[in-house]
């Protein structure tokens, strides 16, 4: 084995070259793997004994994709991508992929531009660049319709799925599998076969049958963007991936990659690929934590126990039976757990008859599930979550009763979504083991978990917590004890804001849009309107003077009573509500307010600006670790668009010191708080950003 550089070997046996690159952790396409590449390749071509070429890699992966890291940043260049796989592909020996873990991006491109690709069973390809914001920059455009159709590879360019080694053989990505463990061997022996057989070289840029399809019907392009409209709303990258699409199917291979490499740079210098390649690091970032460090000792945990079968409890026990993880779900009354049971139930029967699952799988979960009506039944469970009434008296009884009977070393975790874990904890003789779980509804979809560390919970409690988190499929961010944690504390400054302006002037209907257009799901009043505006309002407590209670006691609760903020249809299409703007009238002239003409930019600032504001306190006070981890709850529990990377990221796209001043003037309009927060000031002042790796350590 010859060294080729410090990541790349090539050794040659009986006329098979084999190129083995090694650059952990995924192989990703830096200097030094495109360096070898080039290198090895340089020496190979045209070497009358060399027969065949086969290009695999050691560790965990093929060719994970570029550098993302690196990418688009100045620096080191190194050998040209592009030119590498020209070389490559022009090699007069046939070169064979060799594909174990993940061909993905740039690393598929690598395979595509071979001429032959093998794998193992487990390996998986695709180009993912969508969810960066990106393209496939490398070929990856023009060369994958050549093999499986605009249609297919405008679904794999989109979804950017990882797709499984059996579905590329059927696509024809793939020419062989070879047995698991035994990728080496059997790429060799299939390149040796290749040659015995004198297979020519394939070039992928060379074919086109494929194409043909959607060259035969001018509709296609058109009718996939109008299929695909509120998929992409808002994204850039879509686009430009279509348009490569239609650039393969439309032009010769050649002006075909120069519309590719226009987009892709186009993308890539975008504030939008920008946010999506921090989202990227932000996603892997939340799970490290300063003082819980990665070899902390984690509980066993085998069996979960949930006190209350509501909503949310229902949802919460979903994640675990999905994971074939038993679950025993305590209620007070048979009639509470039967409807909780039922609702399981009935959420897996709906998605079997989607075809989603099967009638075994939903046999196997409601197998995995036990109803209690004693909380004696949490004595053996290992982690226990209470999901009951949100009102701390509740909680802390509930607390107490699980302190006398659960197992020593269990597990204790509050759902709550405000209230306070180390009150919570301290109605426990254990509170190390007392931790908080707010789970996002509906619970066994939503994404987001807030894992709360009360101040005495210990590494241990914390570390299983995480990991539990990974095991459901969660993503999770470590918080600290403030009322509504990271999430809703934040919420209830764009709340706040979005009423405000309301009585100020501006339209229920314009504030929405301007949510909606900025890429929430969602505006805020479309959004209480559809959780109903009756959540913990009563009438006995309503007092009138909020537009929410005068809308309740008019019955205005939202979708299901066909009126909340909006009129709704049978369709549930919302139309303005001219009662609504007549109270609203009402209530601003009482409190004295003179209504005015608010522009979409105040909407706008004065919703988000205090969000980033809050988000800095939070930081300030220790209530996350960096703000990405912010970002991270916001993406994923209250639909921002990852296309703006999070509130914090967002605050450093626009610039602290124009979100400070932007905030000292409402200050000084509307008061104390709009009161930049001393973190953010110090950042604004000193040139520096959230995302700087010191800028919460320095200050
Ligand atoms: C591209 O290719 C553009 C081209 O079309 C055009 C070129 C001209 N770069 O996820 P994990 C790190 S765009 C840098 O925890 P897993 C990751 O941060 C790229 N770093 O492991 C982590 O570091 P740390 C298209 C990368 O086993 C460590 O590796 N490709 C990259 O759960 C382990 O990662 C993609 O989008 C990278 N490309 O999953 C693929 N990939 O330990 C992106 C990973 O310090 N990657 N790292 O936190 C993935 O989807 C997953 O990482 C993968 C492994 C499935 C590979």
């Amino acid at each position: 084995m010859t060294p080729i550089n410090a990541v790349t070997t090539l050794s040659i046996e009986d006329g098979i070259a084999v190129v083995t690159l090694n650059s952990p952790p995924v192989n990703a396409l830096s200097v030094g793997v495109r360096d070898g590449l080039a290198l090895a390749f340089g020496q190979l071509l045209g070497q009358a004994d060399v027969k065949a070429i086969v290009l695999i890699c050691e560790g965990k992966t093929f060719i994970a994709g570029a550098d993302i890291g690196n990418l688009g940043k100045g620096g080191p260049q190194g050998a040209n991508l592009l030119d590498c796989l020209k070389a490559i592909e022009g090699a007069s020996q046939p070169v064979v992929s060799a594909i174990h873990g993940t061909a993905l991006g740039g690393g598929f491109e690598v395979a595509l531009a071979c001429h032959y690709r093998v794998a193992v069973p487990s390996a998986k390809c695709g180009l993912p660049e969508i969810k960066l914001g990106l393209l496939a920059g490398a070929g990856g455009t023009q060369r994958l319709p050549r093999i499986v159709g605009a249609e297919r590879a405008l679904e794999l360019m989109l979804s950017g799925e990882h797709v499984p080694s059996k579905a590329c053989l059927e696509m024809g990505l793939l020419d062989a599998l070879v047995e698991e463990g035994q990728l080496r061997q059997g790429a060799i022996a299939f390149a040796r076969q290749l040659v015995a057989d004198n297979r020519p070289v394939k070039k992928v840029r060379d074919l086109d049958d494929k194409l043909k399809a959607a060259r035969a019907n001018p509709q296609f392009f058109a009718d996939f963007r109008k299929a695909n409209v509120k998929k992409f709303r808002g994204f850039d990258a879509p686009e430009a991936n279509i348009r490569c699409v239609e650039a393969a199917v439309n032009l010769p291979f050649d002006e075909g990659m120069a519309v590719e490499r226009k987009l892709f740079l186009e993308l890539l210098a975008g504030t939008q690929c920008a946010a999506q390649r921090y989202a990227f690091f932000a996603e892997r970032a939340v799970w490290k934590i300063p003082d819980v460090p990665a070899d902390t000792p984690v509980l066993p945990w085998e069996n979960v126990g949930i006190l209350g079968a509501g909503t949310m409890g229902g949802g919460i026990a979903m994640n675990f039976l999905n994971k074939g993880i038993p679950v025993t779900l305590v209620e007070t009354k048979q009639e509470a757990l039967d409807r909780g049971i039922a609702t399981i139930r009935k959420n897996y029967d709906n998605t079997a008859k989607k075809g989603r699952m099967t009638q075994a799988d939903v046999d196997r979960r409601m197998g995995l599930l036990t109803g209690s009506l004693a909380i004696e039944a949490l004595a053996s469970s290992d982690l226990v979550i209470e999901a009951v009434f949100e009102e701390m008296s509740v909680k802390k009884a509930v607390f107490k009763q699980l302190d006398a009977i659960a197992k020593p070393g269990a597990i204790l975790a509050t759902n709550t979504s405000r209230l306070d874990v180390n009150e919570i904890a301290a109605a426990t003789t254990r509170p190390e083991s007392v931790i908080g779980l707010h789970f996002f509804s509906p619970a066994n979809v939503m994404r987001l978990l807030e894992v709360v560390r009360g101040d005495k919970s210990s590494g241990a409690v914390i570390a299983t917590s995480m990991q539990m988190a990974r095991k459901i499929g969660k993503i999770a961010a470590l918080v600290g004890v403030c009322p509504g944690f990271v999430g809703n504390r934040m919420l209830a400054q764009r709340q706040r804001e979005a009423q405000a302006l309301m009585l100020e002037g501006a339209r229920v209907q314009d504030i929405d849009r301007v949510l909606f257009d900025f890429g929430f799901p969602m505006g805020p009043f479309a959004m209480s309107d559809l959780a109903g505006l009756d959540l913990g309002w009563t009438r006995e407590s309503s007092t009138g003077l909020t537009l929410r209670d005068k809308l309740c006691e008019r019955d205005r609760r939202g979708q299901k009573t066909s009126a909340g903020y909006y009129d709704y249809d049978a369709q549930r299409k919302a139309t303005p509500s001219p009662v609504v703007e007549q109270l609203i009238a009402e209530l601003a002239a009482q409190k004295g307010i003179v209504q005015r003409a608010v522009s979409d930019e105040e909407i706008l600032q004065r919703c988000i600006y205090p969000m980033i504001n809050e988000g800095a306190k939070i930081l300030e006070e220790g209530k996350a670790i960096r703000a990405s981890d912010i970002d991270i709850v916001w993406i994923n529990g209250y639909g921002w668009p990852v296309y703006r990377g999070g509130p914090m990221f967002y605050g450093d796209t626009v610039g602290l010191a124009h979100v400070v001043e932007t905030l000292q003037r409402f200050e000084a309009k509307l008061g104390a708080d709009f009161k930049p927060a001393k973190l953010l000031v110090q950042l604004a002042a000193t040139g520096q950003k959230f995302q700087d790796p010191n800028s919460i350590k320095s200050n």
